[in-house]
């Protein structure tokens, strides 16, 4: 895999490595507000639900909840939700977590049968003394508080779990043969074709008319994994972090490796310590390098961030991980990541 690949500035992990241009060349100006942004353009759906909300100035919370309700409904996004690829055993489980400008957190992990589980993780934040439920206790609480037990299955993601079955090759650093690659034997390594990948999990940040920011995060997780396994998009400052004085920032791509490093929680940290987003989330990729290396190298991981001054940018370790920004009634504009394999 590397052979194919040059790992850019390696040796200089400790320099900062992008210039004020770079920096600056995907925020904006001074203060920008409200302002939504979601990881991977196909999300600009899910903005334009959040700026419906954003727009009449209303609460970032009501808008990032609204917002990826739209691809957690979508059977043909099949990262998220309903229509989500399942786990080996055929059980599309889901993950999600929400945080608000008051540092209130919910989140549900491994939810089975509830396509909102955004919404279920907003509830565990609102109705209960805790922030995190679980599988069974998560899906007990959903029912408890009114959501209906839903079949999350598609055809078309039942199809694509039965093509899995042949091989069962189980590497959570690859993605099964999709539409496009149907004559393909063997699993596909990162990076991934683009038409192979047309979107993935949604994290979206936002800041409302008042300044505040609010972030949900909610996904199907990695294809195929392990009955059970829990990604970053659930935990709080892995997936997903708001600090109300500083910004707030999101992932997407293996969470084992995000994980590791508290990847949310580190981008925020960074631009406390004065970074921009960009390069906040540049400096997070590189931790992770650092830390591990090829196994890192090999595996796509982005994180995208906005400050409060509604700036925002975004870093990946891999080409193709994009997002999209919301700043007026237009709609959203669509932005590249930069990335750090080439
Ligand atoms: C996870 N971060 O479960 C999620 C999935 C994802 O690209 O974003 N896939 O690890």
């Amino acid at each position: 895999m590397l052979s194919r690949r040059k790992f850019i500035q390696l040796s200089s992990l400790a320099a900062p490595l992008l210039s004020v241009k770079d920096v600056f060349s995907q925020s904006g100006k001074g203060i920008t507000k409200p302002i939504v942004i979601s990881t991977w353009a196909p999300n600009v759906k899910a903005n334009a639900e959040a700026w419906r909300i954003l727009g009449n100035k209303g609460r970032a919370l009501d808008a990032v909840e609204a917002g990826v309700k739209i691809p957690e409904a979508d059977p043909n996004d099949m990262s998220v939700g309903y229509g989500g690829l399942p786990d080996r055993d055929g059980k599309v489980t889901l993950d999600a977590c929400i945080m608000d400008e008051f540092a209130n957190i919910g989140s549900v992990m491994a939810l089975e049968e509830i396509i909102h589980a955004i919404s279920v993780a907003r509830l565990v934040m609102e109705k209960t003394p805790h922030v995190q439920l679980a599988g069974p206790g998560a899906l007990q609480f959903a029912l408890s508080q009114g959501f209906k037990r839903e079949n999350l299955l598609t055809p078309q993601s039942e199809k694509e779990w039965k093509e899995w079955l042949k091989t069962s090759k189980y590497d959570p650093m690859t993605i099964p043969n999709m539409l496009e690659q149907k004559d393909q034997k063997e699993p596909v390594p990162y990076p991934w074709p683009s038409a192979m990948v047309n979107h993935d999990t949604i994290g979206m940040v936002a800041m409302d008319d008042m300044g505040n920011l609010s972030g949900a995060c909610t996904t199907s997780g990695m294809a195929y994994k392990m009955h059970g396994r829990v990604g970053d998009s659930p935990i709080i400052g892995a997936g997903l972090y708001v600090d109300n004085e500083v910004g707030a920032a999101t992932s997407t791509g293996v969470g084992e490796e995000v994980v590791r490093i508290c990847g949310s929680h580190t981008v925020v940290e960074l631009m406390r310590q004065g970074l921009s987003p960009a390069l906040a989330c540049r400096k997070a990729v590189e931790r992770m390098i650092k830390l591990r290396g090829k196994k890192a190298m090999d595996v796509q991981v982005g994180f995208l961030a906005l400050n409060k001054k509604g700036q925002y940018g975004a870093f990946a370790i891999q080409k193709g991980f994009n997002y999209c920004v919301q700043t007026d009634n237009s709609g959203s504009k669509v932005f590249d990541s930069k990335y750090i394999m080439a």
